[in-house]
């Protein structure tokens, strides 16, 4: 009995496993097992012999019960423990880092001019990218013979065979906007047009789809003064610093008297500096409205006036952010939007990007 008690204690001790510790178990105190074949020997003993060998087989098989039972809670610890170690998470590592997009330049500077304007009262105004030639062209003092028609480099769209209206255009600036505006809201008007506008020409410094913002006052007395005060204020506010400007006389066939606007600027060390030096950069077009396009708009030119202006919004976002290829604005190139990206979370304001 003390060597049946030494082999199974000894290899219960050394089970690997469940599945080794349940063959032990069989082999011991299964029906089979060694020490119930010994049960079954008492049978054959005389009372005496078994008064003593019953108790001690008994004992015997308890002991080897309860060490099989010690053996298994172990077993399942040591299993548990391994799991743990395996599975282990370290939740306090950082988050691992998400591709995150940026917001373009073109953007930017839309949602800043966009601020700047919406301050002094402008509302913003949205169209069709596609228009029709009297909206992009007739009600804006530009008939079919006018050179500008042809200047601005215009894309037509197709016609069916046989159909000989004139074609629809892809609008060549923001103007028909303001167009359309007037039409449905009347004067007094207040707004700003920002937007795509497209113009057959691709260089350093044209891409043939490109952004403007326009802006249009009408009122009862509104004169040149109102204009020089919007845009000199607009560009300080967009600058961050106290720009001069100069109106020089000029001829759009949508605005009489014009002025082409140039701000003050230095070009030292191969950059221009807005807001200090003596030379001038053109940056803007503007004037009083033509009493021609008052009319088209269905406003009478002897009761209203207003004035409007016109720029571009990439030239404006290569000019504040030191820009030089205008081209690389749409080759959606990833280096390229990551370094002059904004974040997302930037919430635009009146100095937003300075
Ligand atoms: C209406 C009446 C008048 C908008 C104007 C300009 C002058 C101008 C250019 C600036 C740079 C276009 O992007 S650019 O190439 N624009 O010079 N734009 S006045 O005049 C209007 C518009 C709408 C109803």
């Amino acid at each position: 009995m003390d060597d049946l008690r030494d082999k199974y204690l000894t290899r219960i001790a050394g089970a690997a496993d469940e599945t080794a510790l349940e063959d032990l178990r069989l082999a011991a105190v299964g029906k089979k097992g060694e020490v119930s074949l010994k049960m079954r020997e008492l049978g054959k003993m005389t009372p005496e012999e078994r008064q003593v060998a019953g108790p001690m087989l008994n004992a015997l098989k308890d002991e080897i019960n309860s060490a099989l039972a010690a053996k298994k809670v172990a077993l399942e610890d040591a299993a548990l423990d391994a799991r743990l170690a395996d599975e282990w998470l370290d939740v306090t590592l950082p988050a691992r880092d998400r591709p995150q997009g940026t917001i373009h330049p073109v953007s930017q500077v839309t949602e800043e001019v966009t601020a700047i304007l919406a301050d002094m009262g402008f509302a913003v105004a949205e169209g069709p990218q596609i228009e029709d030639d009297w909206h992009n062209f007739d009600a804006l003092n530009i008939p079919s013979h006018h050179p500008a028609r042809t200047e601005m480099d215009t894309f037509y769209m197709a016609r069916k065979e046989g159909d000989n209206r004139p074609p629809h255009v892809l609008r060549t600036h923001t103007s028909p906007v303001q167009i359309r505006s007037m039409l449905d809201q009347g004067a007094p008007i207040r707004i700003i047009c920002p937007g795509r506008v497209y113009r057959a020409d691709y260089d350093q410094t044209h891409t043939p789809m490109f952004h403007q913002v326009e802006g249009l006052a009408i009122d009862k007395d509104i004169s040149m003064a109102n204009l020089k005060w919007v845009l000199e204020e607009f560009f300080s506010a967009f600058f961050g610093t106290k720009v001069k400007t100069r109106f020089r006389a000029s001829h759009f066939p949508f605005t009489e008297p014009s002025a082409e606007v140039d701000i003050q600027c230095s070009f030292e060390g191969g950059t221009v500096k807005v807001g200090e030096g003596d030379s001038w950069l053109e940056v803007l077009g503007s004037g009083m409205v033509h009493p021609k396009v008052l009319e088209a708009g269905g406003i009478d030119p002897a009761e209203w006036q207003g004035f409007a202006f016109g720029m571009g919004i990439d030239r404006m976002a290569m000019l504040k952010y030191g820009i030089p290829d205008l081209r690389a604005f749409f080759d959606s190139d990833l280096r390229w939007l990551r370094h002059y990206g904004f974040s997302a979370l930037q919430v635009p304001t009146l100095h937003g990007g300075l």
